[in-house]
């Protein structure tokens, strides 16, 4: 059947964008479009707090921890405080869980989605100017609205979200996102302060030349993904690693490829998290025509148990994730 959907032009604003595909929904109501708009606002102002980030003491660590035990960054703070607060003030969430803070965030009983963030990921690379993202899930709360927000709403698969995206602080500063029909990328036009579409409809190819994983813990990795490392080298594929998840996601997304991070012993169930990291990038990746798996299965089945929960995460072509997983059959 023919698409009826409007392909709109390279340079298209993001507000209009997102207008005019909220008019494409005949039930729409407004909401999801104006959450992804509270998103991509907080975004232009922690991309202003990164660009600025050596001049002024706001890089490096804070002097606290965060729920898993990690070194928290002065960027990191900030950016769960700037999207907190963007999406306490927006209304249409209901609450809010993120990497930073230990547990739910109630934000408004009347909203109709729960948010999933990872306000700042790649934390380790603020201090040396490297690509940095924002990567966020949403979800439609299962209870009434009105009522208190259940673990129910919150703990859903990834396969129940209804919008997922990531913002990407990098040479150009990016926002890439999904409602589940197609993926597209915006590039933010500093001095016009809008977000432009400059990658539509995006696709990933089905096979790739780069594989992303830190071979540093090589010794402890599963046989089957020293299999697949094998078997990667001596198809004379090229290691690209950035230690930073949405830059050498999206690289790979533009350009095809693998990202792998798997069990090791320091990380034995992994170290991405499902709710922040993993389940967004699936949903995307997908969308995009890729895979995600955690070798054996869909990161989008995964019922979650807890909220900060770990998963390993192999993400990219489809071809590449589907020969990964093949060692494990084996
Ligand atoms: P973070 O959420 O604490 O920043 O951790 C996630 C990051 C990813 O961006 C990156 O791919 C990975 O951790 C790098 O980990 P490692 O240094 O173990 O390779
Ligand atoms: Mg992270």
């Amino acid at each position: 059947m023919e698409d009826s959907r409007i392909a709109l032009p390279i340079g298209t604003a993001l507000d209009r964008f997102i207008k005019r595909k909220q008019d494409e929904f005949q039930y729409a109501s407004g909401e999801l479009s104006q959450l992804l708009r509270d998103i991509a606002l907080s975004g232009k102002v922690v991309n202003r707090e990164i660009n600025k980030a050596g001049l002024i003491n706001i890089a490096g660590p804070i002097g606290t921890e965060n729920i898993q035990g990690e070194e928290q960054q002065k960027l990191d703070v900030l950016a769960n405080i700037r999207f907190t607060r963007a999406l306490t003030k927006g209304g249409e969430a209901a609450a809010l869980i993120s990497e930073e803070d230990e547990d739910v965030t109630d934000l408004n009983n009347n909203g109709k989605y729960v948010i999933a963030i990872d306000p700042l990921d790649g934390s380790s690379n603020i201090d040396v100017n490297v690509s940095i993202g924002t990567i966020f899930s949403v979800y439609r709360r299962k209870s009434p609205i009105g009522t208190p927000i259940t673990k129910e709403d919150v703990l859903q698969k990834g396969s129940e979200q209804v919008a997922a995206g990531y913002l990407l602080y990098g040479s150009s500063t990016m926002l890439v996102y999904t409602t589940g029909h197609g993926v597209n990328g915006f590039t933010f036009e500093a001095s016009l302060g809008e977000y432009f579409l400059s990658h539509p409809d995006m696709c990933i190819p089905k096979n790739g030349k780069m594989y992303s994983i830190n071979e540093g813990s090589y010794n402890s990795f599963p046989q089957p993904v020293k299999d697949y490392v094998e078997h990667c080298k001596s198809s004379n594929l090229s290691g690209r690693y950035i230690g930073s998840l949405v830059a050498d996601f999206h690289r790979n997304l533009l350009k095809g490829g693998i990202y792998i991070y798997p069990q090791t012993a320091s990380s034995p169930n992994g170290k991405l998290r499902l709710m922040y990291e993993c389940n967004a990038l699936a949903f995307i990746a997908e969308q995009a025509g890729g895979k995600a798996s955690t070798g054996i299965e869909r990161i989008l089945d995964i019922e979650p148990k807890e909220y900060h929960q770990r998963v390993p995460l192999f993400i990219g072509s489809t071809n590449m994730v589907e020969k990964a997983e093949s060692f494990f059959k084996s």
